[in-house]
């Protein structure tokens, strides 16, 4: 993989990166030395377990033939240790393999989004050191300024039946933010229908959202999802939305660098907790 600039090599990549994890200053002053550039973020979410990790891996590959792509996988952190479990970065042999792909594993910090604030500059980060394509994996979908709709340009929701999945029972709000719909593990029985339930759903609520089978061990599907990300890109970018998200990931951006600010800074005190007593007071949550 070749860089141009400051952060040329793959280790100087995740040298950056992990002071820009911990410690937000130094991150506003490392990206704002870098000059801005285009990039795409693709975020791959799901249910646990769907072959989120699996399809990234082989997509990351796909797309390394032509563009300088990074993944991002997002672990549930460990109650713990706040540390990220190895899982996805196992899963994800073939792009740890692969010398071009570059993979880096982030905690999610027990967010309810699923993604850990400090993901905005990570992505950012890798943006401006010269990758073109930015996969984020994470799981499910939460309701903060974290969540991967605000972040990514283009999300893929990835399902796979056997899992509990029925449309039905899905988490509320799950269906609304994929862009392309994945029923992986395709050669498992109850595929085809999962896939056929799900385009019904989506073409009953008037949308015409692309609905594929994959199978990401062996590979099938994923060239056809792969064509149909790009296409997704290309028309996002001559509609302006490309831009829209450039400005809405900017936005949230601050909007959480502040929203951190308060959580460290004021946390612990008392005036915080009054006003927050007081909103919960007025939202009727602290009566029952
Ligand atoms: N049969 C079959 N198994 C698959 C397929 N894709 C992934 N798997 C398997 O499903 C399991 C889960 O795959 P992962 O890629 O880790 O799934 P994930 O969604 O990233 O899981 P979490 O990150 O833990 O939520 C692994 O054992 C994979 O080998 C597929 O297309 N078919
Ligand atoms: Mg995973």
């Amino acid at each position: 993989m070749k860089l141009k600039g400051l952060y040329s090599s793959q280790l100087d990549v995740s040298k950056a990166l992990t002071e820009i994890e911990n410690d937000r200053t130094k991150a506003d002053r490392i990206i704002n030395s870098m000059p801005e550039r285009e990039y795409f973020v693709i975020g791959v979410t799901g249910s646990p377990g769907s072959g989120k990790s699996t399809l990234t891996d082989y997509l990351a590959s796909l797309s390394a033939e032509n563009s300088r792509t990074a993944v991002v996988a997002i672990d549930p952190s460990s109650p713990f240790t706040g540390g990220a479990f190895l899982g996805d970065r196992i899963r994800m042999k073939r792009s740890t393999r692969d010398e071009r792909v570059f993979v880096r594993s982030m905690a999610s910090r027990g967010n309810v989004g699923g993604l850990s604030p400090s993901i905005y500059d990570t992505v950012e980060f890798l943006g401006r050191s010269g990758f073109d394509n930015i996969f984020v994996e994470t799981v499910g979908a939460g309701q903060s300024e974290t969540d991967i709709e605000n972040l990514a340009d283009l999300v893929i929701l990835v399902l796979a039946p056997g899992l509990g999945d029925d449309v039905q029972t899905m988490k509320a709000g799950i269906m609304e933010i994929g862009d392309v719909f994945v029923v992986n593990k395709m050669d498992i029985a109850g595929a085809s229908q999962l896939a056929a339930r799900v385009k019904a759903i989506l073409e009953m609520s008037g949308k015409s959202i692309p609905v594929l089978l994959t199978n990401s061990i062996s590979g099938a599907g994923i060239e056809e999802l792969h064509t149909v990300i790009g296409d997704s890109l290309v028309d996002l970018q001559k509609t302006g939305k490309i831009e829209e998200m450039r400005n809405r990931r900017t936005l949230y951006h601050k909007l959480n660098s502040v929203y951190q600010i308060i959580k460290e800074d004021f946390a612990e005190s008392v005036k915080l907790e009054g006003l927050l007593r007081y909103l919960l007071e007025k939202s009727g949550r602290l009566s029952n």
